[in-house]
């Protein structure tokens, strides 16, 4: 097998751990870096996965008895280069899957603290990446999660990563422009830049992964509780159709942030971890960076209320859907076409949003209802409090929800 060992830095996560057990179970020789700091941002900030996970000492005991495949530990920080130039130099992988990053919007949006270090965090760590592959891992392959977000929402076709723009005359081929909707989402566009210009001086070779919203399990974290993947549904952390599911299940109002027509882009689980597969079998040549659209289907979220709705009653569930005062700043109903071709090229094989993937998600709600914190629900992070836009959003319908205290830093956000 070609570029067998694999690094996937950010492997404790969501998407990092059903990349690493899936590349494992292929035959990878796989090596997990992670500083595990979403643990500890869900215990400071008072929320829990829906799910209950093991620790990544248990977790990758478990896949090691189960299928007697190792996997490689390093606790480090990417953001630490003396940290992770180490793991890089010991590991020396043919290629690096690169999860390791704050990955909220809302939690980039709470303050100046949570903005200053989400872009801090994560375009230190890859910036940190990249001079590590220069110096010990060079002909490596960065395979990066970036975001569909990066791209906003404009009044013309999203294409891949770079578009073809005639001038005055003149015709070039140029990234496309980017207009991401968060502190978050820029730290991803900042990654984007510094990837592609150091694979432009260093020679090394990358990939973007532009990834849409990610909903769903793969398949080897379903084999033993040890092995569980996290479900993040809170206000903070958790994702627009993760919510609406455990919110179903619950008997609280599916919430639809506004009108609903935000359109976004939407992906699989076991599709992400096939589409890391697909480009890690992909290289491009040195000096390149390419870029592709990880999404399979797009929705519009007062679709996906109305779709997980649909399910829920089926099931006898009450399932209502409220719209709330939106406490982003986003465009509620604007044009979006995206495309996706390349990975579908390369052999994606996708599996789009069945009712059936839904019920999976609604069983997994009702399995751990026990552990569902109703507090966690309600969104707390307005991105624009205290000013004229946020002062006539609230005037305008209910009391928004509270907003934590400016002393709240990066600790607690509520209680
Ligand atoms: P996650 O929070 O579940 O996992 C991220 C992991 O990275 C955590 O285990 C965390 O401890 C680790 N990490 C964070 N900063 C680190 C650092 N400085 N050093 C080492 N480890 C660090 O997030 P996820 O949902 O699995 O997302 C993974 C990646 O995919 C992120 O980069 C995210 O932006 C991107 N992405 C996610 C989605 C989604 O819907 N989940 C969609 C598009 C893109
Ligand atoms: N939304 C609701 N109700 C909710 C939660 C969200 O209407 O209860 C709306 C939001 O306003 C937004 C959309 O649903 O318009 C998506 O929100 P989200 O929280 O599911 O996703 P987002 O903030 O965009 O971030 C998630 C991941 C992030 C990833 C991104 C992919 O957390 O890591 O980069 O999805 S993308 O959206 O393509 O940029």
């Amino acid at each position: 097998m070609a570029n067998k060992r694999v690094l996937v830095v950010g492997g404790d996560g969501y998407c990092g751990w059903a990349t690493a057990l899936h590349l494992s179970a292929l035959g990878y020789e796989v090596g997990i870096l992670d500083n595990l700091i979403r643990r500890h941002w869900d215990a400071t900030h008072h929320i829990d996965t829906l799910t209950p996970i093991a620790t990544i000492d248990r977790r990758i005991a478990a896949w090691q008895r189960l299928t007697g495949r190792k996997i490689d530990l390093f606790i480090a920080d990417v953001a630490e280069y003396g940290q992770l130039a180490p793991a890089i130099e010991t590991f020396a992988p043919d290629s690096i899957v690169h999860f390791g990053e704050q990955r909220s919007a809302p939690f980039s949006m709470v303050d100046r603290e949570h903005a200053v270090m989400t872009q801090t965090m994560n375009v230190t760590g890859t910036l940190n990446m990249l001079f590590a592959m220069r110096d010990f891992a060079p002909q490596a392959h960065l395979v990066k999660l970036g975001t569909m977000g990066e791209y906003g929402t404009p009044n013309i076709d999203i294409e891949e990563g770079y578009i073809e723009i005639q001038h005055n005359g003149r015709r070039d081929v140029l990234p496309y422009p980017k207009q991401p909707g968060s502190f978050y989402h820029l730290s991803k566009v900042h990654d984007s830049d510094n990837i592609s210009f150091a694979c432009r001086i260093w020679g090394l070779r990358a990939t973007d992964l532009n990834q849409g919203v990610v909903y769903g399990n793969s398949n080897e974290t379903g084999d033993d509780p040890e092995l569980v993947n996290r479900f993040d549904y809170d206000g903070l952390f958790g994702t627009v159709l993760n919510r609406f599911c455990v919110e179903a299940v619950v008997g609280h109002p599916l919430s639809v942030y506004g009108a609903g027509g935000q359109t976004r882009s939407f992906i699989d689980l076991r599709d992400t971890v096939a589409c890391v597969e697909l480009s890690i079998a992909n290289p491009p040549d040195p000096g390149r960076l390419q870029v592709f659209n990880q999404f399979t289907e797009t929705f519009s979220v007062l679709e996906l209320a109305e779709r997980v709705q649909r399910v829920a009653t089926q099931r006898g569930l009450t399932a209502t859907i409220e719209h709330r005062e939106n406490p982003r700043v986003e465009r509620e109903a604007h044009y979006y076409n995206a495309k996706n071709t390349s990975l579908l090229a390369l052999g994606l094989q996708p599996h789009l949003l069945e009712d059936a993937t839904i019920a999976a998600m609604l069983d997994l709600a009702e399995l751990h209802r026990d552990r569902v914190d109703l507090a966690q629900i309600d969104p707390n992070v307005q991105w624009a409090p205290g000013t004229s836009r946020g002062r006539n959003a609230s005037s305008a319908h209910a009391p928004s929800p509270i907003l934590p205290p400016a002393s709240a830093s990066l600790t607690p956000l509520r209680r």
